[in-house]
């Protein structure tokens, strides 16, 4: 997609739907959005068929916002809860294999950039901890440790949501599921630890209890895998289905889960960091120059 996809064709403004004119003009698109002026823009994300008061639902829309450049971004899910809503976004969406999301989004980088050479376009991954941790787990180490430039977004529920309650290398020991009955055997899953192992550019883990800190964390994470390397971000985004939560206090839940496993934290390479310190300073000048101008 490109905003000239997006654009109406001069004299057609008037026969299309009041909601994709309103995309067109009050869309996310060549600017820069916050979370703060939410309200005031057409998010590309407003309506979705997955639970009613689902954090992982939240989650996304907010991760939306952060976006650098959604005109000029792919996301590629896959099965689970995530993709119900992901496809419903005015976002290309790539429905990768359950398992395979790594590998398609490595080959599809690589076609964009021998594609529009002069046109960066961010590809994003967003799956579940099942998608990722188990089925996808080899793809996901090795787009890792080759070095590939998108971004991961693990939405760990810590439990396979979509399937009804099985539990995922992400959930924790001991706890019982409608489909692991006798409790899970084995510990959670540390794949920060592997994310750094593998040399991953930025990684970061968080609770969506920050809606600021949730697009800044995605930003980050897709600027950073632009020019630098691989990023993932880890964000608990509970299941209220799966771990009876009721939708009030979905909130509370994750503030406790923050308090007691998902604290923030990220994980910064010098290269990162330098890159986000040079787009900075560019951003700052620019508009230096043109307040002198
Ligand atoms: C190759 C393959 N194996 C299994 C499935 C069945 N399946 C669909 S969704 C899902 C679990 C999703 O769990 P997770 O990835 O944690 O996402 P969630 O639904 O919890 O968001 C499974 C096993 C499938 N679609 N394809
Ligand atoms: S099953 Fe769980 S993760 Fe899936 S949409 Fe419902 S609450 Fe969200």
């Amino acid at each position: 997609m490109s905003l000239e996809t997006l654009r109406i064709a001069p004299g057609f403004e008037s026969y299309m739907p009041k909601e994709y004119v309103d995309l067109v003009e009050r869309g996310p698109y060549g600017r820069d959005v916050k979370v703060s002026e939410l309200g005031t823009f057409k998010e590309v994300l407003e309506e979705h068929p997955m639970c009613a008061g689902c954090a992982m639902t939240l989650f996304i829309r907010v991760a939306l916002i952060g976006l650098p450049c959604p005109e000029h971004t792919v996301i590629l899910g896959t099965a689970g809860c995530g993709r119900l809503a992901l496809s419903q976004a005015s976002i290309p969406f790539i429905y990768g294999n359950y398992g395979d999301t790594n590998g398609v989004a490595s080959g599809l980088k690589r076609g964009l950039e021998i594609r529009f050479p002069n046109q960066t376009k961010d590809v994003v991954v967003m799956a579940g901890d099942g998608g990722l941790s188990d089925i996808g787990f080899s793809c996901v180490m090795h787009s890792w440790f080759r070095k590939e430039k998108f971004t991961t977004v693990m939405l760990d529920n810590e439990v396979y949501g979509n399937t009804g309650g099985q539990e995922s290398g992400m959930t924790n020991k001991g706890m019982v599921l409608k489909m692991a009955p006798f409790g899970k055997k084995f510990e959670k899953m540390d794949m920060i630890g592997l994310a750094k192992t593998a040399g991953v550019a930025y990684i970061a883990r968080l609770a969506p209890t920050n809606p600021t800190r949730i697009a800044n964390v995605i930003r980050k994470a897709v600027l950073i895998a632009r020019e630098v390397g691989p990023t993932y971000v880890q964000a608990y985004t509970s299941c209220n289905i799966e771990y009876a939560i009721p939708t009030p206090k979905v909130m509370d839940d994750a503030r406790a889960v923050e308090k007691d496993r998902y604290g923030f934290m990220e994980i910064i390479s010098d290269e990162a960091k330098a890159y986000l310190e040079r787009i900075e300073q560019e951003k700052k000048s620019k508009a230096k120059a043109v307040a002198g101008t």
